[in-house]
């Protein structure tokens, strides 16, 4: 048997392991001020309007922000972002710029690039905030309110419908944070209004075949719907040519709301098929650069670096036709 002593001794000297392993914790990595860096951005997939872009806005800083940028296209896998990310850092890239697909898969990712001394800037989505955290684990989120998106689409459908409709919702990429915080807060204003019902809620992975086909047996479904929120501009689309394919006036019969602020949504907008849509801007390579410089120069970061979106309706969609993409 071991000495009581023994063991306590042996108790003492984890705890104190323990301590020195938390206090070598001194956060996110550092950046160097430098002139140039090697810089990564992985993109979780490339194949839609909103996503190239923001590639887009993230090559046309570069030069500017003195990046020598790396881009990988995940294609739509979180476990191909995942060994994106591993490559970055074999690389010993300066800075990691990453939009995590999901709020869960890609931590490993951030912790492993932590270890490595890299930090990483969030951009567009968010991971768990219960398991990964701004200051500590990465430098800082940098993207939109998606709780008050949310909030906003269904303000404007409570407004519209005159209190009352039968609901479609046609969710994001599961596990993303944008799905679970448009749902959270669209449902919640929903949920306040006695004349409003959400029928059906599936996801159509922020995609617009997908869409139209979730879209289309949600409709055989729900027959008597009034009403389709979409957490995506690509998702709303798909969903007006499974209304129209079904013999419905899109925007009439049966009203049409999301978010992102595409061009072809705007257009839609003018055309009276969709009612309104929320930005959601992606736009992120000029506020990447200047909260990059910030961090590189010892300033402190809030960790979330909100970005204001604007509204589009009837009102203004013609008007602001210049900020779709
Ligand atoms: O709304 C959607 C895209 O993460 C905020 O992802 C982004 C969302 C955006 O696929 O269109």
């Amino acid at each position: 048997m071991q000495h009581p002593r023994r063991s306590l001794l042996v108790l003492a000297a984890a705890a104190a392991a323990c301590v020195s392993a938390l206090a070598a914790d001194t956060g996110a990595p550092k950046l160097a001020q430098k002139s140039s860096y090697k810089v990564g951005f992985a993109q979780s997939e490339n194949n839609n309007p909103w996503r190239i872009a923001e590639t887009k806005s993230m090559q046309e800083v570069a030069a500017k922000c003195g990046w020598q940028l790396v881009v990988t296209d995940a294609g739509g896998s979180a476990a191909k972002q995942v060994a994106d990310v591993d490559s970055m850092i074999a690389q010993k890239v300066d800075l990691i710029v990453l939009p995590p697909r999901e709020e869960k898969p890609l931590i490993p990712a951030v912790m492993k690039a932590k270890k490595a001394g890299i930090p990483v800037i969030l951009v567009d989505r968010n991971v768990d905030q219960k398991v990964a955290k701004a200051g500590r684990d990465y430098v800082t989120f940098i993207g939109s309110d998606f709780v008050d998106q949310g909030r906003r689409a269904a303000e404007w459908l409570v407004k519209a419908s005159g209190g009352k409709a039968t609901i479609i919702e046609l969710e994001g990429t599961t596990g993303s944070s944008p799905a679970n915080d448009r749902k959270k807060g669209f449902d919640a204003v929903i949920a306040k209004n006695a004349g409003m019902k959400i029928v059906a809620s599936q996801s159509g992975d922020f995609a617009r075949d997908k869409g139209r086909q979730i879209a289309q047996s949600l409709l055989q479904a729900h027959p008597g719907a009034t009403a389709i929120y979409a957490h995506n501009d690509e998702m709303a689309i798909g969903a007006i040519t499974a209304l129209e394919a079904a013999g419905k006036k899109a925007g009439k019969d049966v009203l049409v709301v999301s978010i992102d602020g595409t061009k072809d949504a705007l257009t839609a907008i003018t055309q009276g098929k969709m009612g309104a849509t929320v930005q959601s801007s992606p736009f992120f390579g000029p506020v990447t650069c200047k909260t990059a410089q910030r961090y590189a120069k010892g300033e402190s970061i809030p960790p979330w670096v909100k970005v204001e979106d604007k509204f589009y309706d009837t009102s203004n969609a013609q008007a602001n036709m210049a900020d779709g993409y």
